[in-house]
């Protein structure tokens, strides 16, 4: 292993810049080969200046050509692989001076994604978090704001098409075949919401009017060949535009507003000024080529970035430990557009338990692992680690709980004196919590303990009735996360929302403040034992240790007014069961039987409530994770709930068919959903008969959620048809990446059929295929994550041989794309959660990885974090 020691950042050691910028002009000569960048920084002392202090800016990857300070060449510098350092600036750098720097990148060998890169001909740019610094040296820093002036320069033949941040100033046609565009950005912004695109791409546009009755342009630009796929985003634009009026009074503040797509793209999409670009798979969109989850995820990460133009953009992060202060509150504004746009009070409890499964199934492993950190971390050695579901997901939980204590009028109060007092500053986590304090005047001291403490604090609840005084007791105690129990642990202010169910339906919801470490409500004139529904609608993201009876929780499941709660104790009673190896009983199977049939319920509330716990979620409720016995147990309760049902799922099947035109609405998606689980169940309970029923829906589905479905039951099952509609896919879709994605992740997400092993062997034939590409990220996702973390019952094998082809994955795509890498070296965090011999062996391929010489900052620190 390398020994020097990684580097670490530390939220408490934060200065403010010694010196920030005004204006930032930027000439860039845009060549795959070799782009030069030439760039005019107006300097001024920080807020921390000291007379004499050199000024050091950040560079990575460059080619430095030439420095003049005030318009005069200067020689006074050093050069190391991350910095440039200029001593001896005029007036000991007290006042106000220029600083024009010459250098050069270059894009097409840039593999990393961040910076300057080309992709399919095109170039694009990713600066958030410090990837500015890859294009030129700079002040790469959140809390450095400037506006910019940008001239793009490219050959007209194959970039005809050149966009940068804010307004389009003027183009100009050169004698060389060379012409050029001047975009200004009239917003101060951090360099991180810098963006250029430029190459052979055409928009769809709209005009529209906002609040303030101001015109603006709204285009959405791809490759020509995508253009009939942008629709579903524009319409997804539009609605968050009105939205944000709507809910914050926030309105757009651009003449134009762009989104670019692009094929090859670490994350989901980013949140440039004026102009977001996104990864391919969260814009295109038809019904022949994308499911209905793709055409909500397009919804909302369309609105998600949009909305960062107010919380993120417009007041930004002081630092990169404040990181949850926009993309907490942003992922809390998308999941409460997206609840809006399910157009009915059913639709947002469905949208609230499909947030909530994400965070369990993702989060909760992350806070109880070795990557665990607080929702504003103190400690990082690569930021790029950090975009983490703990900054985004829990971040959007704390932010959900200021609206469950304020309520939405008291929330929007406080969002209101956030912007007066912040707009155009780069600010903190607190800075948000004071706003929020101030706007109701209340005290949310003990609440800043949701931003400083890591892990998933536990609450107990133990009840108790007296009939005699028709007196019912609550006693509800908070245990900090196992985790981090050496430290001193604060409490936790934790609201959760309650109602004690009685026949007589006679008691109302209240909002429990837990702010003791143990609390007792007593309530009166309760007639008889009531059932209690605690923590609704997920009132606080905690995990709930509360000794329920079945029969209650069968109650709940059956009659539980709030929906959440409704599926939260469907789950709880199809875990417990799954964990102790039983198989669903009478009175599980005619309940699930009752909500089945029951007409008033939403469809896609039926799914879901027929969804069991996933496999990952099922782990963290264990001391020593046996992964084949879980697999084999949750499947076995899985075809019984099949076999039970029979009936039920092929009159579903029938009753949930959707005829006319394709509509991706979330009505419509829920029955389609409902069907396809009651497909899926049909060929789980008797796959011989129910086969070619699947492979006529996969033959004539006009819609992708329907002919996947149908395909990956027919996968699932290892249905002889499998083999040849996979290739009939395959050959139709060959042409479109996003389908072949998920071609190829079906494949390598596909649980053990007969044995395991040939499922790793697929994915070794699949990385061999023609399409595989070991350098796009969405490609190495749909095979390599698919395998290694979407597929348990696959990787974990006894022999080891899914940990060897991790760590082998984990090394070779590091060379290429550490985020990726990184991403992926993720995936034995909770190593020390396993039973032998997986323990040992997870253990070893992590040590086999740490051994590398060569280890990126990012997986480095995956890695060692791991073993500490
Ligand atoms: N701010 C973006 C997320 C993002 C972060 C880093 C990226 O490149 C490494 C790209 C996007 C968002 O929250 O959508
Ligand atoms: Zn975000």
């Amino acid at each position: 292993m390398k020994t020097d020691l990684p580097q670490s950042f530390n939220r408490l050691k934060y200065l403010p810049p010694y010196y920030t910028l005004s204006q930032v002009e930027l000439d860039i000569a845009l060549d795959p080969a070799r782009t030069i960048v030439k760039s005019r920084l107006e300097v001024l002392p920080g807020p921390n200046h000291e007379a004499g202090l050199p000024l050091v800016l950040q560079g990575q990857e460059l080619e430095f050509v030439s420095l003049r300070i005030n318009g005069e060449a200067h020689r006074q510098f050093e050069l190391t692989p991350l910095t440039l350092t200029i001593h001896a600036l005029p007036h000991d750098g007290c006042q106000a001076f220029s600083v024009e720097i010459i250098c050069v990148c270059i894009p097409e060998k840039n593999t990393s994604l961040m910076g300057l890169y080309v992709s399919n001909g095109n170039f694009f740019t990713q600066c958030e978090a410090e990837g500015f610094r890859k294009i030129t040296y700079f002040l790469d820093r959140p809390d450095v704001m400037a506006r910019y002036r940008v001239i793009l320069r490219a050959r007209e033949a194959e970039y005809p098409v050149l966009l940068s941040n804010g307004n389009l100033l003027s183009t100009e046609k050169l004698a060389n075949g060379w012409h050029t565009a001047i975009w200004e950005d009239p917003f101060p912004k951090p360099a991180y919401l810098f963006a250029l695109v430029a190459g052979k791409l055409e928009c769809i546009e709209e005009t529209i009017t906002t609040s303030s009755g101001a015109k603006k342009l709204l285009q959405i630009w791809v490759e020509s060949h995508d253009l009939k796929k942008t629709r579903h985003a524009m319409d997804s634009l539009i609605a968050s535009i009105y939205w944000d009026e709507k809910r914050y009074g926030l309105e757009l503040d651009l003449e134009r507003f762009m989104i670019v797509a692009v094929g090859d793209f670490n994350m989901g999409a980013m949140e440039n000024k004026g102009l977001n670009i996104f990864n391919t798979k969260y814009v295109l969109a038809q019904a022949e080529t994308a499911t209905d989850a793709d055409f909500a995820n397009i919804e909302s990460v369309v609105a998600h970035e949009y909305f960062h133009n107010w919380t993120g953009n417009r007041v930004t992060c002081r630092d990169w430990f404040q990181l949850s202060l926009k993309e907490g509150l942003t992922v809390f504004r998308d999941q409460e557009f997206s609840a809006d746009q399910m157009g009915s009070e059913s639709g947002r409890a469905v949208k609230r338990i499909e947030d909530v499964r994400l965070l369990r199934q993702l989060q909760f492993p992350e806070d109880a692992g070795p990557m665990a950190h607080p929702i504003r971390p103190d400690e990082y050695q690569e930021i790029n680690n950090f975009y983490t579901v703990t900054v985004y997901e829990k971040g959007a939980e704390v932010v959900r709980m200021y609206q469950t204590l304020l309520g939405r009028e008291g929330f929007r109060k406080g969002m209101d004196l956030y912007f007066k007092r912040h707009d155009g500053q780069a600010v903190t986590c607190e800075d948000f919590l004071m706003a929020m304090a101030d706007a109701n005047g209340c005290d949310l001291e003990q609440f800043k303990n949701w931003y400083g403490q890591a892990g998933t604090p536990t609450v107990s609840v133990v009840e108790s009735y007296n009939a005699a005084k028709k007196e019912y007791q609550v006693t509800v105690t908070q245990h900090p996360p196992a985790n981090v129990k050496n430290k001193d642990t604060k409490l936790f202010h934790i609201p959760l929302a309650m109602r004690l169910l009685t026949p007589a339906g006679d008691q109302q919801e209240s909002l429990l403040e837990l702010t003791q470490e143990s609390q007792t409500w007593t309530f009166p004139d309760v007639e008889t034992r009531p059932v209690l529904s605690i923590n609704r609608n997920f009132s606080a993201p905690i995990k709930l240790d509360f000794d329920q009876s079945e029969a209650d929780l069968l109650t709940l499941f059956s009659s539980d007014d709030d929906a959440f709660n409704r599926w939260e104790a469907g789950q709880k009673l199809a875990m417990q069961m799954i964990l102790q190896g039983r198989l669903p009983d009478a009175a599980l199977i005619s309940a699930y039987r009752d909500l089945l049939m029951d007409p008033a319920l939403d469809p896609a509330f039926k799914d879901l409530a027929l969804t069991l716990p996933a496999e990952t979620y099922l782990y963290e409720q264990c001391v020593s994770v046996d992964p084949q016995k879980i697999y084999v147990a949750r499947r076995a309760f899985r075809k019984a709930i099949a076999r039970e049902l029979r009936m039920e799922w092929a009159s579903l099947y029938q009753q949930m068919q959707t005829p006319g035109p394709f509509n991706p609405d979330a009505a419509s998606a829920g029955k389609r959903a409902l069907k396809n689980l009651a497909l899926s169940m049909l060929l789980e309970a008797d796959p011989l008969i129910w086969s070619p029923m699947a492979v006529n829906q996969y033959r004539n589905a006009d819609n992708m959620t329907d002919r996947y479905a149908a395909l990956a039951a027919l996968v699932i099952q290892g249905s002889s048809s499998a083999v040849a509609c996979l290739e009939d896919f395959y050959a139709h879709f060959a042409d479109d990446p996003l389908v072949i994605d998920k071609w190829f992740s079906l494949q390598a997400s596909r649980p053990p059929v007969t044995d395991a092993v040939a499922t790793l062997s697929d994915v070794r034939r699949l990385q061999g295929h023609e399409a595989f590409r070991m350098n796009n990220p969405n490609r190495v996702r749909s095979v390599i994550h698919a395998f290694c973390m979407n597929n348990p019952a696959s990787f974990h094998q006894m022999d080891g041989s899914g940990y060897a082809f991790w760590a082998e994955s984990v090394l070779a795509l590091d060379a290429i794309n550490p985020q990726v890498a990184a991403r992926l070296a993720r995936g034995l965090d909770r190593w020390k959660q396993f039973a032998q011999p997986y323990q040992s062996l997870m253990r070893a391929a992590l040590e086999r990885v740490a051994e590398s010489e060569t280890l990126s900052a990012d997986v480095k620190e995956v890695i060692l974090k791991a073993l500490g």
